[in-house]
């Protein structure tokens, strides 16, 4: 299923022709919502004569939804190996704390990252150097980026080839801007970011995947501003930090929480910088959240 809207699901069967459905009445009574990127068993519509003459009228319907290798949940999207998380440098300033939500939900679904950091053609060379040194070491591939002046392009091309990918991030940071620049025949529609919100204006308006040349498939989404930590118990977190694997059976205590215990591994790496102190700040956060706890 490649895009939904209006009660109304576009299948793309096999062969690449696209047909218009409805869901089966019982899939919908089940709640098993219909995400794009699902595999679905389908009934094209009928191509009688009457069908023809209105263009092509009458849906098909969706009879079955196929089992998931994999689901997120915000953006909702199912069967993709790679997340590709979109920020701008500037305009809209990055938004750590939600590229760290968004990270999570990838660690959830062991899919694979990259994190494109765009529009660098609005920073300077001085501040790229700053910011590269603050996410030192980074447990994910960064790729730094220009949709308006090309660069990275040929990169990005290169890792989405031949998988199946989401675009996820804020609004306005630039996710359809890459895929017009990586691919120009998608032509998708890209706005201007607000000047006095200096936030994006969400021009993307629904959940699509495209095909990409010469193969390979990705995933548009709208932008976002906000992600809970649903379905995460604070036990579960530190194993959602790929850089703290090699500590975690270091600490002191067994069931260390890496929050104010002696002898903790992984504080002590955050401290000496083998672990981002960023990112183990954010880890600091996500976890009073996640207990409720204030410290
Ligand atoms: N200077 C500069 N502007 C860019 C770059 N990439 C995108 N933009 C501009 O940023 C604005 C937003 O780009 P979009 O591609 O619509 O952003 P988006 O992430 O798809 O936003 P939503 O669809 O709202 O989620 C547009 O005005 C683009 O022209 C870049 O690398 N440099
Ligand atoms: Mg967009
Ligand atoms: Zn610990």
């Amino acid at each position: 299923m490649v895009k939904a809207a209006g009660g109304f699901f576009t299948v793309r069967d096999t062969e690449g022709r696209v047909h218009l459905c409805r869901a089966r009445g019982r899939l919908k009574k089940r709640g098993d919502s219909i995400l794009v990127g699902d595999r679905v068993k389908f009934q094209p519509p009928a191509t009688g004569e009457g069908a023809k003459t209105q263009g092509g009228a009458g849906t098909g319907v969706i009879e079955e939804l196929l089992p998931r290798r994999s689901v997120l949940l915000c953006p909702p999207v199912a069967n993709i190996e790679q997340v590709v998380l979109v920020m701008a440098l500037k305009k809209p300033a990055p938004d750590w704390h939600l590229a760290g939500r968004l990270l999570l939900q990838a660690e959830q679904q062991s899919l694979s990252v990259l994190c494109c950091l765009n529009k660098i053609d609005l920073v300077t060379a001085a501040e790229i150097e700053a910011l590269s040194g603050m996410l030192e070491p980074f447990p994910y591939p960064l790729l730094w980026s220009s949709a308006k002046e090309g660069v990275g392009i040929d990169r990005l091309r290169e890792k989405l080839r031949g998988r199946s990918s989401v675009f996820a991030g804020p609004s306005g940071a630039g996710k359809s801007s890459l895929l017009n620049a990586v691919q120009p025949g998608l032509s998708l529609k890209t706005g201007e970011v607000s000047e006095k919100a200096g936030r994006g204006r969400h021009t993307t308006r629904h959940v699509e995947l495209l095909a990409l040349e010469p193969d390979g498939f990705v995933v548009d989404t709208p932008g976002f501003f906000k992600l809970s930590l649903t379905g995460l118990v604070p036990e579960e977190l530190g194993a959602l930090f790929p850089e703290f694997a090699s500590y975690l059976g270091r600490c002191s205590f067994r069931n260390c929480n890496h929050i104010h215990e002696p002898g903790c591994a992984v504080r002590e790496a955050a401290a000496s910088g083998a672990i981002n102190p960023r990112r183990y700040e954010q880890y600091r956060l996500f976890w009073q959240e996640l207990t409720g706890k204030e410290r």
